[in-house]
């Protein structure tokens, strides 16, 4: 009897269990504070990205729908879709700035129109990644102010900036809860908090910080946002081209706070630079994936381009052959800037590349929006 009775009481305390893992991952939840499991679609998103490698890879653009070379804020546009008709299975957004609690980013987008396009990136079945240019929390500049060291220190538990910096990540966090379709579905989000920190440009990079403190301050932002009931971000580690092996995983904070392996790299110096981009990514993304297989987590190229295009079948000659030959789940090419001239990584009608560009969407591998399966279900 006894026996019988401890048996039922844990039938009883399993079936409690199953039953509350359930609920917290219904849509219903979805924005339940402290909860820290993911949504329902974000866990499918994850999969899915390490099943797309199987037919291809997705092509991403930064700021996509937002502005492109010479225009801005016209609805249904796109530089890439004017070219080919789709648009990016991808698409990146920057949130730098968020933290202050105003209005605009920091290369002057408005957070609620960026939230729109984020909805309607996956209204179309496409993803979306975010990228934090956060200011500098000490000296008020911005996040290429690494004249003052000791910034990290500083946001650290314990720093004497570590509540502001709490109070900067809150408005990140109230963005992320802010993704909401129309349905009341929460949008997941691929999040690559602290980018390039194998370089030094950032007050969070490698020279501006002690290994200890990088990770640190990586499960602090994943701890709170956890906390705020944040459950739609998948986590991406992005490094610069330093490595790989040791420099790249010398600052990773562990498997249970990173969902996808990345990696950071440019085209410089066009003709020139051919050679060495091509042996960076030979390099960098033989290592990813294998360490992709050996974690379990899909890779991806998360941010590259060559500005300006100079190099008429870069497409099809530079980038498709280097990358085709690994597993990454997509490619990002950063953005088309309506406000620097020059600063443009895909193309735009009548740009140099573009006819190549075609060629390149027209690849069974390269995949566009319309080309991908149900990211989320
Ligand atoms: C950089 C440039 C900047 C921009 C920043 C954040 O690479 O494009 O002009 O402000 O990214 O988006």
């Amino acid at each position: 009897m006894k026996v019988f009775n401890y048996l039922a009481v844990i039938a009883l305390l399993i079936s409690l269990v199953a039953c509350t893992n359930k609920q917290s991952t219904t849509k219903e939840d979805a924005s339940t504070p402290d909860s820290n499991i993911n949504t329902i679609e974000t866990q499918t998103l994850l999969r899915s990205l390490s099943q797309i490698p199987a037919i291809g890879f997705m092509f991403g653009h930064q700021d996509d729908p937002l502005y492109g070379v010479t225009w801005e804020g016209d609805s249904d546009r796109s530089d890439v879709k004017s070219i080919v008709g789709d648009y990016p299975a991808v698409m990146g957004f920057e949130i730098g700035r968020i933290e202050k609690g105003g209005e605009e980013s920091l290369d002057n987008v408005n957070f609620d129109t960026m939230r729109q396009e984020i909805i309607n990136q996956y209204n179309r079945g496409g993803m979306t990644t975010i990228s934090w240019h956060m200011d500098n929390p000490v000296t008020g500049g911005d996040s290429w102010d690494v004249a003052t060291k000791g910034v990290v220190t500083s946001v650290l538990p314990n720093g004497e900036n570590h509540e502001i910096f709490l109070s900067w990540l809150q408005y990140g966090a109230e963005f992320f809860n802010s993704l909401v379709t129309d349905d009341g579905t929460k949008v997941p989000v691929l999040f690559r908090p602290w980018h390039e920190h194998t370089g030094s440009w950032f007050w969070w990079g490698k020279d501006n910080c002690t290994t200890e403190e990088y990770k640190e301050l990586w499960i602090l932002t994943y701890n709170f946002f956890q906390e705020q009931g944040v459950n739609n971000l998948l986590y991406g580690y992005s490094p610069d081209s330093q490595g790989p092996g040791d420099i790249y995983m010398e600052r990773y904070s562990g498997d249970e706070y990173v969902d996808l392996l990345g990696l950071d790299t440019y085209h410089r110096d066009n003709e020139k630079g051919i050679e060495a981009y091509q042996n960076t990514l030979n390099t960098i993304l033989s290592f990813l994936t294998e360490e992709g297989k050996r974690r379990n987590k899909p890779i991806a190229l998360t941010e590259t381009g060559l500005e300006a295009i100079p190099i008429a079948d870069w497409w099809t000659e530079v980038l498709l052959p280097t990358i085709e030959k690994y597993p990454i789940s997509y490619v990002l090419l950063w953005r088309n800037a309506r406000e620097r001239p020059n600063h443009y990584y895909a193309p735009y009608p009548g740009q140099k590349s573009a006819d190549d560009f075609v060629k390149f969407y027209n690849n069974p591998k390269t995949l566009f929006v319309k080309d991908i399966p149900n990211l989320y279900k």
